[in-house]
């Protein structure tokens, strides 16, 4: 019997507050509007970004269903919609792109002005598509994939290989993409150079993999869990290093690696002002470039000497790695189809979507690099 335009009630992860475990419930999930594209998702990823909002430091709107690493299969559209149809494989796209915008219709840049970053929460109409117990939920950057049932504007949509296994490509949805495109996109990583990556979960991990792709000579992984060592290694670093086996700050320890000159490309990946800090002071102080990948915790400031900056160096921060959503997605599908390059060691664990709170303790005591969800 079609669904189609009815309410879908179904399970999902709600967020009611922050601090605390998610509560699965049953939601309803109203038929989609005009533009819109309901979606059931069949894969999640459990990404250090929706952490962030259930610690607080990303501040987002409460009651919220999270969730924003995923691919599914498109069970219904609204009126209008002609990107995808029912039964395409879709990922859903946290940054859209409009194709409109200022952003969109350069060349430069990714960041469609329609992007969610600030919370507003909403659909871009400003009402929400879920309701649990007669309240209305928050929709997290567009997206909402702790769901089996989610609805996301067109341009937060994307269509994919029909082949494509989606409990791996849906890394493709944020960490894989956004790590790697740190390197290969933002910072446009030259071969033969020298390069550290600060925190290496998922995205970090990606970045690296992307210093490796883009054929840079050195690869110095950073983190204060020397258990994420042996993968770095496996993926492309050629030194791990502790911050927590020095006495002295690690950007001195990092120029005492280099000779003296820094690292050509640093990455913060982690999310913390004081490694964003740390990573800059890392690179050479006058073609060095920094990239900022780690979301910054909401209203913190930075102190920073300006003869860092001063001497030359780049600092840039990076969002879903660079990419125009839309354009670059199914092409990374294809890439990953095409084997240039892999995603299974990120994910060390599998688990049913109703252990969505194991996978979130899994990520916060350091144990997990990717946990998939799946329906
Ligand atoms: P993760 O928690 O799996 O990895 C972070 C790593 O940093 C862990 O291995 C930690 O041990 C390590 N770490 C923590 N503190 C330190 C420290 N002081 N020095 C060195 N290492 C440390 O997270 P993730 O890989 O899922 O995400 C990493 C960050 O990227 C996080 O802030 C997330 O919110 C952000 C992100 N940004 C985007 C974007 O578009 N820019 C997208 C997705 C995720
Ligand atoms: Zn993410
Ligand atoms: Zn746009």
């Amino acid at each position: 019997m079609s669904t189609a335009g009815k309410v879908i009630k179904c399970k999902a992860a709600i967020a009611w507050e922050i601090k605390k475990p998610l509560s699965l419930e049953q939601i309803e999930v109203a038929p989609p509007k005009a533009h819109e594209v309901r979606i059931k998702i069949l894969a999640t990823g459990i990404c250090r970004s929706d952490d962030h909002v259930i610690s607080g430091a990303f501040a987002m709107p409460m009651p919220i269903l999270l969730g924003h690493e995923a691919a599914g299969v498109v069970e219904s559209v609204g009126e209008g919609v002609t990107c995808v149809k029912p039964g395409d494989k879709v990922i859903p796209l946290f940054l859209p792109q409009c194709g409109k915008c200022k952003i969109c219709r350069s060349t430069r840049g990714n960041l469609c002005s329609e992007n969610d970053l600030c919370g507003k929460g909403l659909m871009p109409d400003g009402t929400s598509r879920f309701t649990c117990k007669g309240k209305a939920l928050h929709n997290f950057l567009g997206t909402s994939t702790f769901t089996e049932y989610t609805v996301v504007h067109e341009t937060s949509v994307v269509k994919i290989d029909a082949a494509a296994p989606l409990e791996k490509v849906c890394l493709i949805g944020c960490g894989f993409s956004t790590g790697y495109g740190a390197a290969v996109e933002t910072a446009k990583v030259e071969p033969g150079s020298t390069c550290a990556v600060f925190g290496l979960g998922g995205v970090g991990l990606s970045t690296v993999m992307g210093c490796k792709a883009a054929g840079a000579s050195r690869i110095i992984a950073v983190d204060i869990n020397k258990s994420k060592f042996p993968l770095a290694k496996q993926l492309g670093a050629t030194e791990c290093v502790n911050p927590l086996d020095f006495q002295k700050p690690i950007n001195e320890v990092l120029f005492d690696l280099t000779s003296g000159e820094g690292v050509d490309y640093s990455f913060e990946v982690i999310g913390r002002t004081e490694t964003m800090t740390s990573a800059l002071a890392s690179c050479n102080n006058n073609i060095g470039t920094s990239v900022i990948v780690g979301v910054p915790p909401s209203a913190s400031q930075m102190n920073v000497d300006p003869m860092l900056l001063f001497t030359g160096r780049t600092w840039k921060g990076s969002v879903f790695g660079g990419w125009k959503s839309k354009d670059s997605v199914p092409k990374l599908v294809s890439d990953f189809m095409g084997k240039k390059f892999i995603l299974d060691p990120l994910i060390t664990h599998t688990l049913p979507f109703d252990q969505i709170n194991e996978g979130f303790e899994l990520l916060q005591s350091g144990k997990s690099i990717r946990t998939v969800l799946t329906f």
